[in-house]
């Protein structure tokens, strides 16, 4: 008989549980090698390198909640609540499989804090030979990892992490002698390693991409279906009481919590965008409106980047979809492309080129994050809905991340360690690999160019079109200069103008500052008293 898991000890020694006895592995006493699995908080699939040749009789598997991962940002409640929960629910999943699992809670008096600190504890209790740990996915816990042996005076094992589809390795050899490295090339490579929407030799259709036919307004009348919910279990429950105990003072919502915390639940979630989502996900990816934080988007993010589900299953099932026709190919190769080549490309991108990425800023921006990222206390419109629902759900789809709450930070000119530690911060599905990309290649331009070709800068008549905010909102897209101008308006170009140095040069540019040098004096003039007006109003505390 199993006995029924408890997750109410302070501390959890998992262990192969029969006829309600824990049976602690015998320590040494057959002579046995002891090996301490340690599996992080995003690495909660069953497959993961760490546990390939697992031993259950021998072998314990390591999982600890802890201080250090929980605040080395200040996380969003809900993504705290999210891990812990999705870590407990594998734990419950890996001792049913009858492994060894000891659970250390973020309540257990003895916890040590920190990743280390735990791995140190469990090796005196066990007297363990060896810790195997898979590659963490952030460059500061894998330059930590370096000192474990030392400090630990036993030796530790890192293991590749193969959960993605292309390996640092891979990227490098592919990003070797280019001149630039550019997402649409990599991405075909990986179509055509993985054989997927090809038919003999070339893509199906005939064209690599159809994003130009992905850029569709949202049209009035948009029945959005309802994204999925999962209803939280006594182990959620108990999460969210300890997450709000605990982390009182973080960003967000923990309420209403309806994420996935187990691999069925994900694939449910999956299940509930490709059959009832993707038919439309080319036509409104790039879309936003008032009151609808979903849209056509799969939310799957944060399931992918914590293990619980597997990047070709997702892409699997959207070609599936296609060949059934129940999707056309521009939303399909568009989801697809999302995974198998931004994904992808930016987790290369983040390996390649850490650590110097982290402490890039070639626009010099500098100015402090406004107080509204964090409040949404303001009278543009656009950005109080997206800082809002951010608050709420964790959660921002692409378009506003990227051309509101991304082209404010860019246009203002805001720094880049302000910006990373908000998006870091504030998303259930934020990991620096795929962050910091994200952030200070594709939104601020701090890497010169090497993400993207130009800087995402947009005035409020893109934003205008691509969503119906402007319509709410207290400014007007169609005013450029004085009080009830859109400040995007001033405020690129005032970003042009202040950057002429730095980005006239750009190919891609050049239109822009042809329309900057026909500009007349007393229009940059206006455009420069503006943006004074407001970068004031900011520093003065007052609602802009
Ligand atoms: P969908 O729009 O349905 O896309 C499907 C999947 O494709 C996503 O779940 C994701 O795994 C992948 N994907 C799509 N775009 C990207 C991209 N640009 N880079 C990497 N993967 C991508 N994504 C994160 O996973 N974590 C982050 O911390 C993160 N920060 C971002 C910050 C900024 C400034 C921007 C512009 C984008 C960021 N993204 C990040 C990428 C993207 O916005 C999210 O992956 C996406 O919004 C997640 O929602 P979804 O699952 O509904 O995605
Ligand atoms: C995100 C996160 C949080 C909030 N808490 C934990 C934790 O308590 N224990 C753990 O093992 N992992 C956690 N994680 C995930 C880690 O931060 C993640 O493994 C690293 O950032 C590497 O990607
Ligand atoms: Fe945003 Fe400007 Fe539109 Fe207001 S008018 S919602 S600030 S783009």
């Amino acid at each position: 008989m199993r006995a029924k898991l408890s997750l109410g000890d302070a501390c959890l020694n998992i262990v192969a549980v029969t006829e309600n006895v824990i049976r602690i592995p015998p320590l040494k006493t057959r002579g046995m090698d002891m090996k301490l699995r340690l599996i992080l908080g995003d690495q909660l699939c069953h497959n993961v390198s760490s546990l390939v040749d697992v031993e259950a009789q021998s072998d314990i598997i390591l999982m600890c909640e802890v201080r250090s991962e929980a605040t080395y940002v200040k996380h969003h409640k809900k993504k705290i609540a999210f891990i812990f929960s999705a870590m407990r629910h594998f734990a419950a999943e890996l001792a049913d499989q009858g492994l060894n699992v000891r659970y250390v809670r973020y309540d257990d008096p003895d916890n040590a804090g920190s990743l280390l600190g735990e791995v140190a504890r469990a090796v005196d209790e066990y007297e363990i030979d060896e810790v195997i740990v898979t590659t963490p996915g952030e460059y500061r816990l894998v330059e930590d990892l370096g000192g474990w042996a030392k400090a630990l005076d036993v030796k530790v094992t890192v293991r590749d992490d193969d959960r993605f589809l292309s390996t640092a390795a891979e990227f490098e050899a592919w990003a070797k002698g280019r001149k630039q490295l550019r997402m649409e090339f990599f991405y075909r490579e990986m179509r055509r390693k993985y054989s997927i929407l090809m038919e003999q030799d070339g893509p199906i259709g005939g064209q690599w991409n159809y994003d130009s036919e992905n850029r569709k307004p949202p049209a009035t009348g948009l029945e959005v279906p309802p994204t999925y919910k999962a209803e939280p279990d006594a182990i959620t429950q108990e999460v969210i009481k300890l997450v709000e105990a605990n982390f009182p003072d973080h960003f967000g919502d923990l309420s209403p919590f309806h994420f996935a915390v187990t691999h069925d639940q994900a694939v449910l979630a999956l299940k509930e965008f490709t059959d009832r989502r993707l038919n439309l996900f080319g036509d409104y990816q790039d879309a936003m409106i008032q009151g609808e934080p979903w849209m056509y988007h799969s939310h799957i993010g944060l399931y992918l980047n914590c293990g619980l589900l597997d990047p070709l299953e997702c892409i699997q099932r959207a070609q599936a979809a296609y060949h059934k026709g129940t999707a056309p190919l521009n939303a399909v190769e568009g989801f697809i492309r999302q995974i198998l080549g931004w994904r992808e490309y930016v987790r290369g991108m983040y390996w390649l080129n850490m650590p110097n990425y982290k402490t890039a800023n070639f626009l010099e921006a500098k100015r402090a994050l406004p107080e509204f990222y964090w409040t949404a206390d303001t009278q543009m419109n656009c950005m109080r809905q997206c800082v809002f629902e951010t608050k709420q759900n964790a959660y921002a789809h692409h378009i506003q991340r990227l051309m509101v709450l991304g082209n404010f930070a860019l246009i203002a000119g805001l720094h880049p360690d302000e910006v990373n530690e908000w998006y870091m911060l504030v998303y259930a599905d934020a990991y620096e690999w795929v962050e910091l990309p994200n952030v200070s290649g594709m939104i601020l331009f701090a890497d010169g160019g090497q993400l993207a070709s130009k800087p995402y800068a947009a005035s409020g008549a893109y934003i205008n079109k691509m969503s119906n905010y402007c319509g709410y909102c207290r400014y007007k897209h169609t005013v450029k200069n004085g009080p009830t101008a859109c400040p995007f308006n001033y405020l690129y170009w005032d970003f042009i103008a202040r950057n002429e140095g730095k980005l006239r040069g750009n190919p891609r540019m050049g239109f822009m500052y042809k329309s900057l040098d026909r500009m007349s004096d007393e229009k940059r003039q206006a455009i420069q008293d503006d943006t004074r007006r407001f970068f004031k109003a900011i520093d003065d505390h007052e609602k802009v």
